[in-house]
């Protein structure tokens, strides 16, 4: 059994409370105990933070490439070892689990290469004999709140770019994954960061976020997980003027075209929907398909999906792990049954499976109308449903008619209406003949209408959150 503590101003600290993390493939399998800090222990985490960010604050840009590119190479060194944990704890299947320990180390090493690139610009001032300059500085700390279906490829993507820009970090993961935040803490405390520039402080999100949100030495927070604890984060954070960031739910659609390439088209929703157990913001929980090709991707789509192989996520051969736990678990099944109730037809799975893990097989509905709340409300589960539609005009509406707007995607092998989705899809990401999720590491994160608010995550446009812009003005 394996301690999971956490990291305050240089120090382990396994504190006074803890709570133990489950494997959700196996619920006898207690992976360890995880802290679950304290009022107090958060407040020290801030303190160590806003006293070490200054020192960070004034290293140079080769200083942290070094700490990040050595950070990223350690992940990638050891990406089957903490994929196996990731799989382990999440659920997520072993390939997947590597693949995103994968993701995090690329993540470290790109913005090591960006803090060699720490934008400014020059410009003649209006004034004569006077120029002025506009360069990009550290925030201060940064609060970074994670949800539990991206264990470690979230947390990189927040603090990677929250230490490239000078800036210190007190992290919170989700309880339910704290073995791969914890691993993911351990390697950044060995890369040489000055103590107290990153603190881990996991514990019961209801009690660490307030106390990130109202400590006046908190500059901003960075939050990905559920819509409505998003909307209390920004509400906390707009009453004490912080810079805040969200990346919440979607209910992204998938539009098939009878153009398009059957088994593409199959591959592409089968990946979105249900991959990762359907656990992704970024999930193809919408299949919007028009009539000419409607009987034939039902009937792909229904023998692909049955066929899947659900079982421990870390089993050789697995498709789909477990759902993360057993209350998720309920809400999904109660999806089912409410698609079910709306008049939804079930082709096939949506049964919980017995044994010792949180399983259910993925669940296939058709006859659904956009209106019905399995089309409006995000289940995050592996939960998809089929909506016909005439044509591509009125694909493109019903794609459009969610109060989310973070990933869309179409299969089609018409020029016109993937140049037209591109444009007029209304998201933050536009996926052609590709699954809505599984998204690349170096390029803008995010959505629009209630999926994200605030600025873009990843790529360059990271910098917008992770500094503050100052312009100096200088007579010579
Ligand atoms: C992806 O689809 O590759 O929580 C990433 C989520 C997103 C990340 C999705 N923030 O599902």
């Amino acid at each position: 059994m394996t301690n999971f503590p956490n990291l305050i101003d240089g120090e382990w600290t396994m504190g006074t409370q803890s709570v133990p993390n489950v494997n959700p493939s196996d619920t006898n399998d207690v992976i360890g105990q995880a802290a679950s800090a304290t009022t107090e222990e958060v407040e020290q985490a801030i303190d160590a933070a806003a006293a070490a960010q200054v020192g960070w604050s004034k290293s140079t840009p080769q200083q942290r490439f070094d700490i990040l590119d050595a950070i990223g190479t350690e992940i990638l060194a050891r990406k089957e070892e903490l994929g196996d944990l990731l799989a382990r704890e999440e659920g997520k299947t072993l390939p997947e689990g590597i693949g995103e320990v994968a993701r995090a180390g690329q993540i470290f090493k790109f913005f090591a290469g960006e803090a060699l690139r720490i934008p400014g610009e020059r410009l003649e001032s209006v004034r004569p004999g006077v120029e002025v300059d506009i360069r990009r500085e550290a925030l201060g700390v940064i609060g970074i709140i994670t949800p539990w279906n991206f264990p470690i490829a979230i947390p990189a993507w927040k603090s990677a770019p929250a230490l490239c820009y000078g800036n210190a970090v007190v992290m919170k993961a989700a309880e339910a994954v704290p073995g791969s935040a914890w691993a993911l803490a351990d390697i950044i405390h060995r890369s040489g960061l000055p103590k107290g520039v990153f603190n881990l402080v996991n514990g019961k999100g209801s009690k660490i976020g307030p106390v990130m949100i109202d400590h006046p030495k908190v500059a901003g927070i960075s939050f990905t997980g559920s819509v409505q604890t998003g909307q209390q984060v920004a509400q906390g954070c707009a009453k004490n003027l912080k810079k805040v960031q969200l990346e919440m739910g979607g209910k992204n659609p998938m539009v098939v075209l009878d153009d398009a390439d059957l088994d593409i088209a199959v591959g592409a929703c089968v990946n979105g929907a249900f991959f990762s157990t359907g656990q992704r913001c970024t999930a193809s929980s919408r299949l919007i398909v028009t009539e000419g090709i409607y009987d034939a991707f039902v009937a792909a789509m229904s023998k692909t999906v049955s066929a899947l192989t659900v079982g421990d996520a870390r089993k050789a051969g697995t498709q789909i792990g477990p759902v993360i736990d057993q209350r998720q678990l309920e809400k999904d099944l109660e999806y089912v049954q409410i698609a079910q109730q709306e008049g939804a037809t079930l082709v096939c799975g949506g049964e919980k499976i017995e044994g010792s893990g949180h399983f259910m097989s993925p669940a296939l509905f058709v006859d659904t109308a956009n209106h019905m709340r399995i089309n409006q409300e995000e289940v995050f589960g592996p939960v998809a449903t089929i909506i016909k539609a005439k044509d591509y005009e009125e694909a493109l509406k019903l794609a459009n008619d969610t109060e989310f707007g973070l990933s869309a995607g179409i299969c089609t092998t018409s020029l016109k209406y993937a140049t037209d989705f591109k444009a007029n899809a209304k998201a933050g990401m536009v996926m052609v003949n590709l699954p809505t999720a599984g998204v690349d590491y170096h390029v803008p994160f995010g959505g629009t209408k209630g999926s994200s608010y605030g600025s873009r995550e990843q790529g360059r446009y990271a910098a917008e959150f992770y500094s503050t812009v100052k312009t100096s003005y200088m007579q010579a």
